[in-house]
């Protein structure tokens, strides 16, 4: 814990203002304020980081590195003071000053380096590293742009660029001292020098990588980590303008800009997996900037290489670092000079790997010709692997040849990154039990039977500290008041909550809390959608990203039939309910547009119908992203987590709003499973076809939408809404979308579970009336949510798969 004491922070601060802004405090903007109590926080948390990594070469314990394409980190200011514990301090002082700390907080852009729940991911898990005392870093990309900015414009998406570093960013560190030589193109030389090959790298294009360091912070330990994001510039002597002539001149511009084309932006995770040759130049720029640097670093703290797999281990999200494995050997045996079998052993002890898919069509693969130009020694080994591995198979499965080729490696002209990561690591993990499970029987079957002892499950997890106390800090109190401290470090005595779930004055304080967090978000609504909400309705919500397996269109769907029911009874009696919706569509992903417009369109009739006399509202909140996330998830009273199952690997907004109290209605797939066996059938309503079901019709077929339709007259009746002018002049707009569930059959079943979810539905309904009832089953699923922390998570992971963590607990 940082100690510091109110009267010299509000000495530092004023000091640090002026130095920064060569102004007097009372002269500043608030957007000045912000970036002095950044920069001033960002001095003390300093002092830390060098204690911590003096205490790290001191000690030489081993070091996690989290590799990762994605950091969805969202804004730090509001969390580092959190976890230095000197938020209140903080807040107190800036009072006594006159300025509001959650105001300036409210200007910090978000860092937002992620698509969603994998970039999410890596983010929470940073956190609980540093807070459990693991020595464990990240390593990315410093994206310039990174995921675009969302704008709803007459009811479509349109994209706008993220443009995250225009006013700077006050928690990096550029550190040029430790660039990092990244090569591209070019061709190998082979010789033979003594009897051994020795493999030159030559006429290569030259990257050069500089990292960025941002600190991490954990909870009241003393203990800050480091993110290293890698930033492409050019190599400064092939850059030199004045010794080019005019030709050269262009040419130099050229390579300039291609150069810094690789960390420029974040791609966005389309509906179907395309082989860009820009998106493997970043795989491969920060996979080997980032183990150049690990490995210069570890052999400075005088480590013999031979035993690098007992001093670090490399953690790879999903396959987008896969590269991590031929690039370790690459080093390992062309720059140390150690041969193949021994490079092989340090590099599969070294490397996990974590799944988080097993939706066929977002697996990556490369084409074989773009892979050999762009990394030809690369390649070689990632060729060499394949064939010592097709060896094993072709001795284990004699003449099964068509298993064999679809085993491989490389083959049909591609290089497939699952299979390298599989072979190339000693743990493969799936994100929850069912979805860890589907990978061990279905997607990944023949590398099961072949390395059982590979396979785990790690179930996600969410950092209770940005996703509790940080967002929800009325919620929090009551759970001090109640049961203590304790949870904070342990998150899974929130089970003493329970005790309290029948405690009425408890449930009324409860239901307090929810309110004004639900009249927050109902002025945040206001103020950016002009929409007025009753905070007396029910908050029904669904945020996340924009996808037919996520099935918004269910939801949306049945938000038709309620209004058909409506209209034709106004007198209907149903809790009035706001429902709402957040998320951003591929740029390039059709029918997910096109459900932001039918979500939208729908809004635009069913706010404006006078009949329905406000039982309805439907809000499409524009530009979801991690700090819109920490107001909505806080008022939320209905999570909607509707993937067809099996689908959604894990889910992790779903546990965020568990922790928050809100009951969930959900498929059984992915995370809701654990969801549903910790706080038990009556404390979540769930509905749809099961795994079995599902596996069924994908195996043996028999599913037909349009007879499911033909049946069911509120099915034929909302599905012909889409394409009779209901909800637009323009009969073709929402065309694709009843073509997408009837003509092409909808592979995620939308219409089949429609009956199944509307019944669901009224028995949400029914519960949330029993003012008692709903109370004592929000008071359940927060007690049941302490496992959902991803300290939990990372726990796990450093005792079954990185075989570090324990030592650290006095800096
Ligand atoms: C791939 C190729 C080209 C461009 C983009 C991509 C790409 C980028 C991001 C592919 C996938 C992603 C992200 C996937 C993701 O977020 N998966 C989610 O991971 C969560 C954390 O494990 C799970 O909870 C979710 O269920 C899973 O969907």
């Amino acid at each position: 814990m940082l100690r510091i004491d109110k009267k010299t922070f509000k000495h530092d601060y004023i000091e640090k203002f002026r130095e920064m802004h060569g102004k007097d405090l009372s002269e500043g903007t608030d957007n000045n304020r912000y970036e002095a109590l950044g920069s001033l926080i960002r001095d003390y948390v300093v002092e830390k980081w060098i204690r911590t990594n003096k205490c790290y070469n001191r000690t030489g314990e081993k070091q996690v590195y989290y590799f990762s394409m994605e950091f969805l980190l969202g804004r730090l200011l509001g969390n580092t003071l959190l976890n230095l514990g000197i938020r209140d301090t903080c807040k107190e002082g800036l009072n006594e000053l006159g300025i509001d700390l959650e105001t300036l907080e409210d200007l910090e852009q978000d860092q937002g380096l992620g698509n969603g729940g994998l970039g999410r991911l890596a983010a929470c898990f940073l956190d609980s590293m540093a807070s459990l005392n693991i020595p464990g870093h990240g390593c990315g990309i410093r994206y310039k742009y990174g995921f675009f900015e969302q704008k709803i414009i007459n009811g479509s998406q349109v994209e706008a660029p993220d443009n995250w570093l225009r006013d700077g960013n006050v928690w990096e560190i550029k550190k040029p001292d430790k660039a990092q030589i990244v090569k591209f193109g070019g061709e190998v030389r082979v010789e033979s020098l003594n009897g051994e090959l020795k493999f030159t790298h030559m006429n290569y294009d030259p990257v050069l990588a500089v990292p960025y360091d941002i600190p991490v912070a954990g909870y009241e330990n003393n203990v800050v980590n480091t993110l290293r994001l890698w930033s492409a510039e050019p190599v400064n002597n092939e850059f030199d303008f004045s010794s080019f002539n005019r030709g050269d001149y262009l040419k130099a511009i050229e390579y300039k800009n291609s150069v810094e084309a690789i960390s420029q932006v974040l791609y966005p995770d389309d509906s179907l997996y395309e082989g860009k040759r820009l998106r493997l130049k970043q795989q491969y720029f920060f996979v080997s900037a980032g183990l150049q640097s690990i490995i210069k670093h570890h052999k400075k703290q005088g480590i013999d290489i031979r035993n690098l797999d007992e001093k670090m281990a490399i953690h790879i999200n999903d396959t987008h670092p896969v590269l991590a494995i031929p690039e370790l050997m690459r080093i390992l045996m062309d720059e140390e000079g150690i041969g193949w079998d021994d490079a092989w052993r340090i590099t599969i002890n070294t490397i996990s790997y974590t799944n988080h898919t097993i939706l066929a069509e977002a697996l990556e693969k490369w084409p074989i010709d773009m892979f050999k130009k762009l990394l030809p020694r690369i390649y070689m080994i990632v060729e060499e692997i394949n064939r010592r591995f097709c060896e094993d198979l072709w001795n284990r499965y004699i003449g099964q040849w068509d298993k064999i080729s679809k085993m491989a490696i490389i083959s049909d002209g591609y290089v497939k990154m699952a299979h390298l990561a599989v072979v190339g690591s000693h743990s493969v993990n799936g994100v929850a039990k069912l979805h860890t499970e589907i990978l061990k029987k279905q997607e990944m079957a023949n590398f099961y039977y072949m390395y059982p002892h590979k396979f785990n499950n790690k179930t996600n997890g969410i950092t209770h500290r940005r996703w509790l106390i940080k967002s929800n800090p009325e919620l929090t109190n009551l759970l001090k008041e109640t049961i203590g401290r304790s949870w904070i470090k342990h998150p899974t005595d929130m089970e003493n909550f329970e005790r309290f779930a029948e405690d009425k004055a408890v449930q009324q304080k409860l239901y307090e809390i929810k309110r004004n967090n639900k009249i927050h978000l109902a002025n945040i609504i206001a103020e950016q959608q002009g929409i007025t909400i009753n905070p007396d309705s029910i908050f029904d919500v669904q945020v996340k990203r924009i996808h037919a397996y996520k099935r918004q269109t269910l939801n949306c769907l049945r938000i038709m039939e309620l209004y058909n029911r409506l209209t034709e009874n106004p007198d209907l009696n149903i809790v009035p309910r706001t429902f709402i919706f957040a998320g951003k569509a591929a740029p390039g992903y059709y029918l997910a547009k096109k459900t932001i417009e039918l979500i939208t369109a729908v809004g635009d009739k069913i706010n404006n119908d006078k009949r329905i006399k406000d039982k309805l509202k439907v809000v499409f909140l524009e530009n979801y992203r991690v700090s819109l996330a920490e107001s909505i998830i806080p008022a939320a009273e209905l999570s909607e987590q509707i993937s067809t199952t099996t689908k959604e690997a894990s889910g992790t907004s779903n546990m965020k709003f568990m922790m928050n109290g809100a009951i969930t209605i959900a498929t059984l797939d992915g995370a809701n499973i654990e969801i549903r066996d910790e706080v038990g059938d009556d404390n979540i309503v769930i509905f749809g076809l099961t795994e079995r079901e599902v596996l069924d019709y994908y195996q043996k077929g028999g599913y037909s939408a349009w007879n499911t339709c033909q049946g069911d007259e509120r099915i034929k009746r909302v599905t012909n809404d889409l394409i009779n002018g209901c909800y637009s002049y323009d009969r073709e707009k929402f065309k694709t979308i009843y073509e997408h569930l009837l003509t092409y059959n909808d592979e995620f079943f939308v219409l089949k579970d429609f009956d199944s979810y509307l019944k669901a539905q009224d028995r949400v309904d029914s519960l949330y009336r029993d003012f008692s009832k709903w109370q004592s089953m929000s008071i359940i699923n927060i007690a049941h949510s302490g496992i959902f922390s991803s300290d939990r998570t990372i726990q796990e992971y450093a005792t079954g798969i990185w075989g570090s963590g324990y030592l650290y607990k006095n800096l």
